[in-house]
């Protein structure tokens, strides 16, 4: 299921709400003093009822998000209180036309139209100042969801590997020139998408600062986002420099290399990089200045990714 995290709507404080729906009903007329106040209640109704619908359809059903964005969103805002809150507004929903219902049967049944409509305001106005918290939660959850990447479904590779290694180099030279850069949902991070034209389109995707260190160096939002990533990653391929000049031993690459290994149960492509400064090819080498190297690993991934479409089964 698709989910476009900016689409998400702004929600309104309990007191605005209150607002919007008593500034309505104040312009609203009638030929005597009880059709009016009928007509007042039904725009009232009508307001809220629009309002709480509008913002429970314009999420989406957070049980059936493909799995990294249940990840992330959990991760972000907590599905929980997400979904809390979300049940919180059908309550009130439900309560305040309730309210609604009643003051229009007192008044059709005779009762002094101002007198009840004095108390269904004041009921309505209770219910949503109960629902505040929750209000306020979904536009702050709003805010923070606006972080989330947006990614496409298509067969996702995944860099990882220490710094300076090259694993950006390499990315700007297979996939797209410019790939897109979206905040990933922590202060610094981001995430570099580019993608490889093809029968089957492939996303190529860059996290600097995620699959770059040891994981259990990682705070526990780090590490939910590394999680976050399986879900996402149809292989990753890991980018060792054996030349070292990135700053890494040899060892330390592979030590990172075989932890990922022992995280993600995917396939992974193991490549060093830099071939034009050294002659190791026992794994594929590339380079980004002779370009060696490069139309391999291309072409191993156009291969992952047109079996991949073939399998019927398929993953998240
Ligand atoms: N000689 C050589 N240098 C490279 C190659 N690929 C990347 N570099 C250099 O390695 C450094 C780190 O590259 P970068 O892509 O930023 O690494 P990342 O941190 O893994 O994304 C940069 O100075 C690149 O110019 C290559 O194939 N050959
Ligand atoms: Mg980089």
């Amino acid at each position: 299921m698709t989910f476009n995290p900016r689409k998400l709507p702004t929600v309104l404080t309990s007191q605005e709400l209150i607002d919007k729906a008593f500034r309505k009903a104040s312009k609203v007329t009638g030929r005597n003093k009880k059709e009016k106040s009928l007509n007042k209640l039904s725009t009232i109704s009508n307001v809220l009822e629009s309002y709480f619908s509008r913002i429970v359809s314009e999420h989406p059903s957070y049980d059936n998000l493909a799995p990294f964005y249940r990840e992330m969103v959990d991760a972000v805002v907590g599905l929980g209180q997400l979904k809390k809150s979300l049940a919180a507004l059908q309550w009130a929903n439900s309560m305040t036309q309730k309210i609604i219902s009643r003051g229009i049967r007192k008044i059709k049944g005779g009762q002094n139209p101002e007198t009840v409509l004095k108390e269904v305001y004041g009921r309505i106005a209770s219910v949503i100042e109960q629902i505040d918290y929750e209000l306020r939660f979904l536009n702050e959850a709003k805010q923070k969801m606006r972080e989330i990447p947006t990614l496409s479904n298509d067969f996702t590779a995944v860099f990882a590997g220490y710094p300076n290694v090259g694993k950006s180099s390499i990315v700007s030279v297979i996939s797209t020139v410019k790939p897109e850069i979206a905040s990933y949902p922590f202060t610094t991070k981001k995430i570099y998408v580019g993608y490889i034209a093809g029968s089957k389109r492939i996303q190529v995707i860059d996290t600097p600062g995620l699959l770059d260190r040891p994981i259990e160096k990682r705070n526990r939002i780090e590490k939910r986002a590394i999680l976050a990533l399986k879900h996402l990653a149809d292989v990753i391929v890991f980018v060792i420099d054996p030349t070292e000049i990135c700053g890494f031993e040899l060892e330390k690459q592979l030590s990172l290399l075989s932890e990922i290994k022992s995280q993600f149960d995917i396939p992974i492509i193991e490549i060093y990089s830099k071939s034009d400064l050294h002659d190791k090819r026992d794994r594929l080498s590339v380079s980004i200045y002779t370009e060696n190297g490069i139309d391999e690993l291309v072409r191993i991934l156009k291969n992952m990714a047109e079996s991949k479409s073939d399998d019927v089964t398929g993953n998240d």
